[in-house]
């Protein structure tokens, strides 16, 4: 099935548009899960079984999964497993992007290895860089336009007048030939959404950057949502797997992940 197509389906669903970021960080897991044979897993599974019916998707970010080697890249492949297994999609946050025949790389293990729905890939390096994953036209493909960071001065949005995130935006809309294209969308830059919004009136936009990042909400929902009220992927990360260290951890982050796609519906339908 097309990332677009599941995409659609888990937001009818579940009436959501919240994407849970699956970014693990063993120092905020409870003891007794770290006790256990595979704790990232577990803790992951736990989460998952919480909030299943509340999301439109999950987005592990990879580099929570590599800085535990070997053992890390296993837990993410048996989560991305289990995910699989409730038919909501799979953003992995690789952002990934190489010269032609090492970006072909990159796309097989994301999407043959990690199985994956959909990636995040940075544009930086041009077309063959990108195009490997495009061509993988059932995956959704989220390039970086707009970053959440305070280091997006320094690149994206430094020449006022012209500002390289723009041009990303435009070649973004040349590129989707496969209908595949999505962009990334920092939530703390809502002024810029509602513009971005307007060049891309179809494409599904992943907004990071709600909760422990200060992104603004109602204005990401806002102006982050097509005509339909569709195609804008709220993602938390923190903010709902953390919502409690203790062994409420997983009713914790069930009810933080309620509240928030509450929240989020209520601005779905107020253009
Ligand atoms: O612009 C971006 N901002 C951002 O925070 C692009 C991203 N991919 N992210 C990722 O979203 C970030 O790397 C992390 O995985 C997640 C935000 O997590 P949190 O601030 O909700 O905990």
């Amino acid at each position: 099935m097309k990332f677009q197509d599941k995409l659609d389906k888990a937001v009818q669903k579940n009436n959501s548009l919240l994407c849970v970021g699956l970014d693990i960080d063993l120092s905020k897991i409870p003891q007794t899960i770290l006790a256990k044979e595979d704790p990232i897993f577990i803790f992951n599974r736990e989460i998952i079984n919480a909030t299943k019916e509340l999301v439109c998707a999950y987005k592990p970010n990879m580099a929570f999964y590599e800085m535990h080697g070997i053992y890390g890249l296993s837990s993410l492949i048996k989560t991305i497993e289990y995910i699989q297994s409730t038919d909501i999609p799979v953003i992995l946050d690789a952002k990934r992007g190489d010269i032609g025949n090492s970006s072909a790389a990159y796309a097989k293990a994301i999407f043959q290895i990690f199985k994956a729905d959909a990636v995040t890939v940075n544009p930086y390096m041009g077309y063959d860089s990108i195009e490997p994953f495009l061509e993988y036209k059932e995956k959704g493909v989220f390039v970086l336009g707009l970053t959440s960071n305070k280091g997006s001065q320094d690149f994206e949005t430094a020449d006022a007048e012209k500002p390289l995130y723009k041009a990303v935006i435009n070649k973004v809309k040349e590129w989707n030939k496969n209908k595949n294209c999505g962009l990334v969308v920092g939530a703390t830059k809502p002024e810029q959404l509602k513009e971005i919004r307007e060049l891309v009136p179809h494409l599904p936009l992943l907004i990071p950057g709600i909760g422990a990042q200060g992104g603004n909400l109602e204005a990401s929902v806002r102006y982050g949502v097509d005509r339909d009220g569709k195609n804008a992927i709220i993602n938390s990360s923190r903010g709902i797997i953390y919502a409690s260290n203790q062994e409420d951890f997983a009713s914790a982050a069930q009810n933080a992940a309620k509240e928030l796609r509450e929240a989020i519906n209520q601005n779905r339908f107020m253009k």
